[in-house]
């Protein structure tokens, strides 16, 4: 039993009563942590390093809580003494230590690891500022730097530290821990950041600029830096090298303290590698072998028996590929390893699409992977298969038995406990608990598809999440929406592949509309929410004119009592929680073939949106367990895309010419959004890409989207029969657990004991 009330009194000689909110919130953190220190770590023989440059953890008080089994009780005793956890939890910096989806993915997967009780941790770099905080000013984000590191955080000094060699120098890291405990789980598993003992922070000039040249303070000082310019894709050699020596020399030290002889190094340790962010932990372990006595061959055998490679993308400007001249002046001595890594994988096959250093003399760092990896995952069904049929056809046949699909998962202890206790809380009433460990238990809700008293709970829990987000931007923001209108929300990385610009040029459509008297059934709010690379130009220009056309539609009478359209500032992990919960439609709508899978998609469904998108990464998989009349899709099937781009028969301007669609691409440089503050070049830019450039086809699937949205709000208006699609999504989300991803993980690449 805890007893708050004196740990409070202990740490602050006074009441519950008498403390802050911050004060209370420095009590909970101290307290769970010393909650979760007190449990013995996974400690199996064999474990999985779960490499990444990102974990985007999000707050973690409340999951800890969670986990510990604590949250009910923490949660009434702070009540009991008029106190409430959800103000207290404000009072917590966001780590942001990653971009999105890949981030998210990893943070997700270290909950599920440790839940199941298997030995993984995660390796990453400890940024001090992760990734920019967004902010809007005269209509255009502008980025500043977000401090998260309080004295007191969850992250735990350790003693640990490496010696880590750069061309010049070499650089000592010290090792921080945050504990993983898992859900209801005797043992914790950790997430182990590297850091650079010298880093300095005083370095930051003007918003997130830097002297990028000043490695010895720089080395961790953000979550990728800009990489458009030579001295930022140096700076990203910089930190991956940093991590993965750390990384590398982290395993064999535990491997050794249990006992392995390094010859065996493969029963103790296995490596995932998340993207191509850590692929050179693959010679930085080879040449960590050489140094410890293990012949070259042995070590390419050992190292080649105990690293996973997990592709997140075929986007080909997003496969990494650093040229041997830049990591000849990062790290030199890695260099005759990956020469000679290329000249063996070259004796067995010399073609372009397989070889490790193309001609151009850059290191194609998934190549590296797949070569030297035994096990290359897709990260949904769809986007495996194309990496088999085309993007890695030619490894494929090289290599077929290699390849493996593992659907992405998201946490439902996150994203359903924390995010929708409401919902939670019915949903153990109707059916029981038997799905916080069996996700798949969800299907028993199907039994209740028609029952009308579930169904008006939904209502009012879809409200009451709608209000508890009215009042949280409206003290953010200080923007009032309408609980009594549909959400229809995109939150996401802005990307012209995810194609927010078709979400927009709905938007004008529905405007237009409304301005020509068609008054819509009921009010409609349009969220958006992402953050972009501040080196993408036509990323800022969507957000530019999101945030131009939000005011023209406030600023006019006739149509704001209609529409709205939201654009939220610095969306990160905290505002998904606020976000999702309170969503009607959810807007999956990249252009297919190109979103490896997604995993927003899973959350809103699980939190009872309906998904208007595209036959693309995973909506695949949940329209093929939801069935045609319960998932609105549209657009050209992933082939005829494909085949677009083979054939470039793609024009733009063949579908710009249509009635329906000129009107909306006229619309963006038109007088109504000039004079509300648009700015020319930027409104041209994006104009001209739409009609002229289109890489990502928006103007292809346009019509269809308009006319599957307005298909969807006239569904909406029947509130019985979008229930019933309300509840077998929820029913079928199941799959969608990050525990059955890792379970399958587990099963077909780590082979970890229980
Ligand atoms: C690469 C080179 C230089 C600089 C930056 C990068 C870089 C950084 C981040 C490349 C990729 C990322 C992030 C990718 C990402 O988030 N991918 C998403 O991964 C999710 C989890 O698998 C999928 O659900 C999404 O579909 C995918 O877009």
């Amino acid at each position: 039993m805890i007893n708050l009330q004196n740990f409070v009194q202990t740490m602050y000689a006074k009441r519950i009563e008498d403390c802050s909110d911050q004060e209370l919130y420095y009590a909970l953190l101290a307290f769970t942590k010393q909650r979760s220190e007190a449990k013995c770590t996974n400690d199996q023989k064999k474990k999985v390093y779960y490499i990444s440059a990102e974990f985007l953890i999000g707050k973690l008080l409340s999951n800890n809580l969670i986990n510990l089994g604590l949250y009910d009780e923490v949660k009434h005793q702070l009540a009991e003494a008029g106190k409430d956890l959800i103000a207290i939890e404000e009072m917590e910096m966001e780590p942001s230590l990653g971009n999105g989806g890949l981030g998210r993915l990893a943070a997700c997967f270290l909950d599920s690891i440790a839940s199941l009780g298997l030995s993984g941790d995660g390796v990453g770099l400890n940024y001090h500022f992760g990734l920019f905080r967004q902010l809007f000013q005269y209509h255009q984000q502008s980025a500043v730097p977000n401090e998260w590191i309080t004295p007191r955080s969850w992250l735990t000094e350790s003693p640990i530290s490496y010696q880590v060699p750069f061309a010049n120098f070499t650089l000592t890291s010290k090792l921080y821990d945050i504990d993983v405990p898992g859900y209801k789980t005797e043992k914790k598993n950790r997430l182990r950041l590297f850091d650079l003992a010298s880093v300095d922070d005083n370095i930051i000039d003007d918003g997130i600029d830097f002297d990028m040249d000043d490695i010895f303070r720089n080395l961790t000082l953000f979550l990728y830096p800009d990489d458009s310019t030579d001295q930022g894709k140096i700076l990203r050699i910089f930190q991956q090298y940093f991590m993965v020596s750390n990384a590398a020399q982290l395993l064999i030290d535990e491997a050794v303290a249990k006992g392995s002889t390094i010859h065996d190094l493969a029963d103790y340790a296995v490596v995932q590698i998340n993207d191509t962010h850590p692929s050179l932990v693959i010679p930085e372990l080879i040449r960590l072998l050489e140094l410890r006595g293990i012949a070259f061959d042995e070590a390419v055998e050992i190292v080649k028996s105990m690293t996973a490679y997990t592709n997140h993308t075929i986007l080909s400007e997003a496969l990494e590929k650093w040229p041997l001249e830049f990591l000849n002046k990062v790290v030199p001595h890695l260099v005759p390893f990956i020469e000679e890594l290329d000249r063996r994988a070259k004796e067995i096959e010399n073609n372009p699409a397989v070889n490790i250093i193309d001609e151009h003399g850059r290191v194609h760092m998934a190549h590296m992977d797949i070569h030297y990896g035994y096990s290359i995952n897709g990260v949904a069904a769809l986007h495996t298969e194309i990496l088999k049929s085309s993007e890695l056809k030619a490894f494929y046949d090289l290599y077929p038995d290699k390849f493996n699909n593992k659907t992405n998962g998201i946490t439902f202890r996150r994203w359903l406990m924390h995010a929708n206790p409401r919902l939670a809380h019915y949903l153990d009433d109707l059916i029981g608990r038997d799905y916080h460990r069996r996700a798949e238990a969800l299907e028993d809700l199907l039994a209740h598809k028609d029952d009308a008293a579930f169904k008006q709970e939904l209502e009012k829990i879809k409200h009451h999440n709608k209000r508890k987000l009215q009042r949280h931007i409206a003290k953010t923001q200080g923007v009032e929406v309408n609980p009594d209108s549909i959400f229809d929300v995109q939150i996401k990385r802005m990307h012209e592949y995810k194609r927010q610009q078709m979400n927009v040029l709905y938007v004008i459509h529905k405007y237009l509309d409304i301005k020509a008297g068609n008054i819509p059934a009921r009010p409609l709010t349009v969220f958006f929410g992402g953050k972009a690379a501040p080196a993408y130009t036509i990323a800022q220009d969507i957000i530019h004119l999101i945030l131009v056309l939000s005011q023209v539609i406030q600023h006019d009478p006739e149509v704001s009592p209609h529409l709205q359209l939201v654009m939220i500032e610095n969306y990160n992990v905290t505002e998904a929680s606020f976000i999702i919960p309170a969503a009607d439609i959810s807007e999956q709508i990249s252009l297919a073939s190109k979103e490896a899978s997604g995993t927003g998609n899973m959350k809103f469904m699980l939190n009872g949106a309906l998904t208007i998108g595209t036959d693309d990464g995973a909506n695949v998989e949940i329209h093929e367990l939801v069935g045609d009349d319960n998932i609105y899709i549209f657009g050209q099937d992933s082939q005829t895309v494909i085949d677009y781009y083979a054939n470039g028969t793609y024009n733009p301007h063949h579908f710009y010419e249509k009635d329906a669609i000129r009107p909306l691409v006229d619309f963006i440089t038109s007088d109504v959004i000039r004079q509300a503050g648009g700015i020319d070049e930027r409104l041209w830019r994006l104009q001209d890409n739409l009609k002229h450039n289109d890489h990502f086809m928006t103007l292809l699937d346009l019509e269809e989207y308009i006319e599957t949205k307005e298909r969807m709000l006239a569904d909406y208006e029947d509130r019985d029969a979008w229930l019933e699609k309300v509840i077998v999504n929820i029913a079928k989300a199941g799959f969608f657990s990050s525990d059955r991803t890792i379970e399958q993980y587990n099963e077909d690449i780590w082979h970890l004991e229980k």
